[in-house]
């Protein structure tokens, strides 16, 4: 969701007096476009405005020129592009940014503090892509790659390809070298660059992709659908320019949800039935075809790597916390590649990268990690692969931020460790009594289960309430907010290590081994591992027991067997799910305890399991909201765990109790 700033723009310039631009083909000064309101005419005397008609800006100190154009594609469609130009600067390499939110307003943001780019010397191109604010052409919601499901000559990968060989062609100030970046959104436009890429493009930095809206980034985990999302569709696609804005009644997303009934339901309530992404979402439950050929890690592992790609990702991304690191794995599993990938893992929420990196919510990381980020990893990548003889930047191919030290790490590979350390997967075991532990607990005489209600009536909120729209404030938190609410609840199983004298490292992603029971016939499991600070935390008081959730995630118990094909789970039947959790890089510290908790709702930012297998949750009727019984068992051979990366390494003395 577009809730990120940007922060590579220049200082607001709206308007250009033309002989400050470039006369690029196709270009336009920006002043020609000013409307001119009409004069009503009125009987009754009128004071004189106080607004010119133009304004003139005065730019002669502006240490850039900003030239928008009309850059035509392979199909003859025009994409609105903004071209930011440092002034006097010659064989210059160009950033390109493709984005559905504004290249304009992208362009002409007040300067930040980071403004690296244009600082760097670089040209920063920001594009609408096709059918959004200033570009032609029809709007598809990450308009797929030409194939069965796009058989027009047209993708978001050739116009990137059609767009820098514009570029390289008609900016004599280029070098001729070009790279695509962005973050979330833009971040997939980057990756899509890398689909047959143009020769011209030397480098990608997709930071927070999209990559895959089914498995793990912005519509569905593992099947549940996240219904805070709602609103965002409804403004990306209500209107050309995101005008449309959400409405709504309640203070409350939580009421506002339920009191809804289904998902189905509150979009109707809006008018999203004349979307078409939405009408898609509710005919595509499912990881069918539709989600799997757009997925875009799958694609891009059907061809070599042949551009230096620097992936970014954010160990707490609200977002799109699955897809840098599937395209990381994706494109990993190919020796070939891997001179060419890079992956920058930070601990941070979507797009933090870009702005402060000290800290998130009430974490505190002790250094700027956006700073370290930008000045240690990006800017040296973009200077060996933009500028003509760049220096080598003898870059660690992974550079991952490892949490609870709070110190940076330079990896050969994503997981791995330094020197005298390998990573073992080790189960950490659930035991019924609530206890948590790397050994498996001792053989009890009869059925071994935890239970609880989960009542969709009542469902656990995923964040204090009343909770708020997405995409406000404190919407990029949530993710490290406090658990402690969470685990006081009766719907909420938790599991606790005693308190740990040896610190336990864990990089990779966690895996579950759930083997649970409900009375229904469908059912969703949330499993959350959390750090559990120490009761009296002298190093830090105010985070005494806060309960911190290193990873989480959600999966819908229907497509248990088969992703693409949901059916009813037997009821009462211990059964087993599997599933990955996002990626941590994390040291549970001596003093601190390791929890697992186990819920059955997160809402709203997911919605609501009927509990009650229905063809398609989306519409499920009220009548099939019903209460259910759930058991987590802990018995041998019906044993639930999860499987830790866990690095074995020497210790360090930062590490020392
Ligand atoms: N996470 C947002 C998004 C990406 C792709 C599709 C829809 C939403 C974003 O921040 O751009």
């Amino acid at each position: 969701m577009p809730t990120r700033i940007r922060t590579l723009a220049p200082p607001a310039a709206p308007l250009l007096l033309a002989s400050a631009l470039l006369l690029l083909p196709g270009s336009r000064c920006a002043t020609a476009q000013q409307p001119t309101a009409p004069q009503a005419q009125s009987q009754y005397p009128a004071l004189p405005t106080e607004i010119p008609r133009p304004f003139i800006p005065a730019t002669k100190d502006l240490r850039y020129t900003r030239t928008v154009v009309q850059i035509p594609m392979r199909d003859g469609t025009k994409l609105n592009t903004v071209i930011v130009i440092p002034k006097s600067i010659q064989h210059a390499g160009i950033i390109l940014e493709r984005t559905p939110y504004d290249a304009d307003r992208f362009s002409t943001r007040e300067r930040e503090a980071r403004d690296w780019a244009l600082e760097a010397g670089y040209i920063h191109v920001f594009q609408d892509v096709r059918g959004k604010y200033g570009s032609q052409g029809d709007y598809i919601m990450n308009r797929y790659v030409r194939g069965p499901l796009n058989p027009t000559p047209v993708s978001d990968a050739t116009d990137a390809s059609d767009t820098i060989g514009w570029l390289v062609k008609n900016l004599p100030q280029s070098n001729g070298r070009v790279a695509v970046m962005g973050i979330s959104y833009d971040g997939f436009e980057a990756l899509m660059g890398l689909v047959h890429p143009n020769p011209a493009l030397k480098a990608a930095v997709p930071e927070n992709p999209m990559v895959d809206g089914w498995i793990g980034d912005d519509w569905f985990h593992n099947g549940a659908f996240r219904e805070q999302g709602i609103p965002y569709i409804y403004s990306q696609e209500a209107t050309r320019k995101g005008t449309q804005k959400w409405w709504t009644n309640y203070s409350d997303d939580y009421n506002m949800y339920l009191d809804a009934g289904n998902a189905s339901a509150i979009a109707d309530q809006h008018g999203m039935q004349q979307l078409g992404f939405w009408n898609k979402l509710v005919a595509h439950p499912s990881y069918d075809e539709f989600w799997q050929d757009q997925a875009v890690d799958k694609i891009l592992a059907k061809e070599p790597l042949t551009v230096p790609t620097l992936l970014v990702a954010g160990e707490w991304d609200q977002e799109d916390i699955y897809g840098a690191l599937a395209v990381y794995r994706a494109l990993y599993a190919e020796p070939a590649n891997r001179a060419n990938l890079f992956l920058a893992l930070g601990p941070w929420f979507h797009g933090q990268e870009a702005t402060q990196g000290a800290h998130l919510g009430a974490i505190n990381f002790g250094s700027d990690t956006s700073a370290y980020f930008v000045h240690r990893v990006l800017l040296p990548f973009l200077a060996q692969h933009l500028q003509e003889n760049g220096p080598d930047a003898h870059l660690a191919h992974v550079n991952a931020f490892l949490t609870g030290p709070n110190q940076w790490e330079q990896l050969s590979k994503w997981p791995s460790c330094n020197g005298d350390c390998r990573i073992d997967r080790k189960p950490l075991y659930l035991y019924a009594d609530h206890g948590l532990s790397f050994e498996p607990p001792p053989t009890p005489g009869g059925e071994a289960y935890d239970q609880y209600v989960s009542n969709p009536a009542t469902p656990v909120p995923y964040r204090p309430r009343p909770v708020p729209p997405a995409e406000t404030a404190t919407w990029p938190e949530w993710l490290v907010g406090d658990q402690r609410p969470a685990s006081a609840r009766p719907d909420v199983e938790t599991y606790e290590t005693p308190v740990l004298t040896e610190p336990v490292t864990v990089s990779g992603r966690p895996q579950v081994h759930l083997v649970a029971s409900t009375s229904g016939t469908d059912s969703d499991w949330v499993v959350k591992v959390i750090d559990v600070y120490p009761q009296q935390d002298t190093d830090e008081p105010e985070m005494s027991g806060y309960q911190l959730a290193v990873s989480m995630d959600i999966f819908r118990g229907r497509y248990r067997q088969n992703l693409s094909r949901p059916s009813p789970l037997p009821p009462n039947k211990p059964l087993l799910y599997s599933f990955f959790l996002p990626a941590v890089d994390h040291v549970f510290l001596p003093g601190h305890r390791m929890m697992v908790q186990i819920q059955s709702t997160w809402f709203p930012l997911y919605d609501r399991n009927p509990q009650t297998f229905v063809p398609n949750i989306f519409n499920a009727p009220a009548s099939a909201y019903q209460e259910a019984t759930q058991r987590i068992y802990c018995a041998p051979g019906q044993q639930t765990y999860i499987t830790l990366p866990v690095a074995k390494r020497q210790e360090s003395p930062s590490m020392a109790p």
